[in-house]
């Protein structure tokens, strides 16, 4: 009998090869083998807190690396204390540990981990920049990543595959980063949970390691698990110049792969775009947005501080001086690119044009340093620009290219970069190195490790609060009811409060303080009067960040349950991690009756996950009744039943 191969597109083979529970079709739960963690100090203390409770003696992931590039600034003892204690983490449980100054995460795995065909688990949202790579990176929450670390699959649903064809090729002026807000113009922010996107077509192989690598990192802004590149050619050239060559496997979809969707771009038609405030999704095009005056340029973050972008600025600001109304402040993405542009040259012409050079650091990108001013309009190569994320709540952000960035640097306002040569500049076609200068140390390996370690815990580090099993009902308030499209960074805010992520008493004081700062006091009066704490919300809750925080916060001020029209995938799982309960309004007009401070209660909520049926919430204070839905798998009811997922590993131990 003659064997029939089914074509299989690239997120299939990753996934089938890597299955080890379940079975591989849409929307059904797999549970998936990791290969490679990441963390970062911002998420890393927890998830690190969390793998010690679980007593397991050494990562047993093939790579696991703990990246020290979030809270870098160091005003107080919190963050050097932080830093300290990864540090002798890493060198106890067999991980690498990459020392502040490095690197952002994303950006040093990519140069130096990152392998096509493997998968990745980082504790940060934007870890799907290893799609570039040609490898499934997947964004989850700290705890998520420990229990990998701890040899425990991974689950998601099966993804809905949405193939994205390339054609053409860029025109001068226009960069990946307009590829992906493109993207966003089609896809939004919202509704594409479950999603990934996998690109295709001959114009992939005009893009280079980092611009994919732009294009995978933002697909996190539309809520897509990940997003992937073949690896091919490109990407063979990328790992040898890494001195990676070794690592290089090719990887395509097969001719004639299925998709549950494909959609076509022509690159040649794409123009310079921008994300305007407070949403990445808000797309318009640079030329419409002509002569906004412009505060404040920020180069850098993962999504755009690669050697290429950096010595594209380079060039174009080369013999000129930045516009005087302009700050102007470049942060390299990592050490490694600093000291390739140092070599090249195009470090100095930045430095005489006016950049104040930050640290190789998520600096400006999460309003920890580089505030801009009271109403500034500040234009940013980074990924989000949600309210009050630069640090300045007035502050209008708008993300774009290095390009259009680098143009408004000389004139002072956004400017289309194609203008660029009516100023006599030409376009910058910059090549990548065949070989980059390397050098690995400041990474601790683990073998470098020296005998039995003392793990060094300063008073900044706190223990996890632990979370209570399921009670039969829930009775409570609501405590809190918001719009559509709440972020992580409306639900807790990271910039200077960041510092306080091992503390959780501490940082749950900052929940919701963009949108009501009278929450925490709120909330923790009715969980001191013995009830429940429910958030209602509208369309897409939890967008942005992987930061288990936005959950383990709530749960520690005695949130039970959210209500929301939809809810994020990181956020959701977050959510069920530390005993929360996500529930969706079954019919979406039912919200429009609620209001704050009503009184809910969700009778027989723990019969009913363990046993089925509908759920109905009683709301007292209005005399009404509604239905709400619950998606969970029955692992995830497991999970809320036991309070939480160091509750249910506990149980499954005992
Ligand atoms: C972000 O870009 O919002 C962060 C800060 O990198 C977060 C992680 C965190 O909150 O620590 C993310 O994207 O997951
Ligand atoms: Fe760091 Fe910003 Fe990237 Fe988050 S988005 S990892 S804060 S550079």
């Amino acid at each position: 009998m003659v064997e029939v191969k089914m074509p299989k597109n690239i997120v299939q083979k990753i996934l089938e090869e890597h299955l080890v529970e379940g079975e591989y079709g849409p929307g059904r739960e797999i549970g998936i083998h990791i290969d490679q963690t990441l963390t970062q100090d911002a998420t890393g203390t927890m998830a690190y807190l969390q793998f010690e409770a679980m007593g397991i003696p050494k990562t047993k992931a093939e790579l696991s690396v703990s990246y020290v590039d979030h809270n870098t600034v160091q005003i107080g003892f919190e963050n050097a204390d932080d830093h300290k204690y990864l540090q002798t983490i890493a060198a106890k449980y067999g991980l690498v540990y990459s020392r502040a100054g490095n690197g952002i995460c994303h950006q040093v795995h990519l140069e130096r981990f990152g392998k096509p065909g493997k998968i990745l688990l980082g504790s940060d949202s934007h870890t799907p920049t290893g799609g570039g790579i040609g490898m499934i990176a997947i964004g989850a929450g700290g705890l998520d990543v420990a229990v990998a670390m701890a040899g425990g699959p991974f689950y998601l649903s099966t993804p809905q595959v949405i193939r994205v064809n390339l054609h053409g090729k860029l025109k001068p002026w226009v960069a990946a980063k307009d590829v992906v807000l493109k993207m966003l113009e089609l896809f939004t922010t919202k509704g594409n949970v479950g999603c990934v996107f996998e690109y295709g077509g001959e114009g992939v192989k005009t893009l280079s390691v980092p611009e994919r690598a732009t294009i995978t990192n933002m697909g996190a802004e539309c809520g897509v698990t990940t997003s992937i590149f073949p690896s091919d050619e490109i990407t063979k050239e990328f790992l040898s110049s890494q001195g990676r060559g070794d690592d290089w496997i090719e990887l395509l979809a097969d001719e004639d792969a299925e998709y549950h969707k494909t959609i076509d771009i022509n690159l040649d038609e794409i123009e310079p775009l921008a994300a305007t405030p407070h949403s990445p999704g808000n797309i318009e095009k640079v030329s419409n947005l002509k002569d906004l005056e412009v505060d404040q340029v920020c180069m850098g973050s993962c999504t755009n501080s690669s050697y290429k972008d950096l010595m594209t600025i380079a060039h174009i600001l080369k013999g000129r001086k930045a516009h005087p109304n302009i700050s102007f402040v470049v942060a390299p993405g990592s050490k490694q690119v600093l000291e390739n542009i140092m070599k090249d040259g195009g470090f100095s012409d930045i430095v005489s044009a006016g950049a104040r050079i930050a640290e190789s650091a998520c600096g400006f990108c999460i309003g920890n340093s580089q505030s801009p001013k009271t109403d500034a309009v500040s234009l940013r190569t980074s990924n989000r620009n949600f309210l009050a994320r630069s640090g300045t709540k007035s502050a209008n952000a708008y993300l774009v290219s290095p390009e259009t960035a680098a143009a408004a640097v000389l004139t002072g306002r956004m400017t289309d970069p194609r203008d660029l040569e009516g100023m006599g500049i030409q376009y910058p076609d910059i090549k990548m190195p065949e070989k980059f200068y390397i050098d690995d140390s400041m990474f601790i390996f683990p073998d470098d490790a020296q005998g039995d370690v003392e793990i060094s815990r300063g008073p900044n580090i706190g223990e996890p609060p632990a979370s209570e099993p399921l009670p039969e009902k829930i009775d409570g308030k609501v405590a809190i009811k918001v719009e559509d499209k709440i972020t992580t960074d409306h639900i807790i805010p990271a910039g200077s409060k960041m510092k306080y992520r091992s503390n959780v008493p501490k940082y749950s004081e900052f929940l919701f303080e963009v949108v009501d700062p009278e929450f925490h006091h709120r909330a923790i009066e009715t969980r001191d009067s013995g009830k429940h704490n429910i958030i209602v919300a509208g369309l897409s809750y939890g967008q942005g960040s992987s930061r288990e925080h936005a959950a383990l916060c709530p749960m520690f001020v005695g949130v039970k349950a959210v209500i929301a029209k939809s809810m994020e995938r990181i956020h959701n799982a977050n959510l069920i991690n530390f005993g929360i309960v996500p529930l969706s309004f079954k019919d979406e007009k039912d919200y429009d009756g609620i209001e704050q401070g009503d009184e809910l209660e969700i009778p027989d909520i723990k019969k009913i996950i363990q046993e089925g049926g509908s759920l109905i919430v009683e709301n007292k204070s209005k005399g009404t009744k509604f239905e709400v839905d619950y998606n969970l798998s029955d692992r995830e009811k497991q999970i809320l039943l036991a309070g939480g997922t160091l509750q249910y590993m506990k149980q499954q131990g005992d």
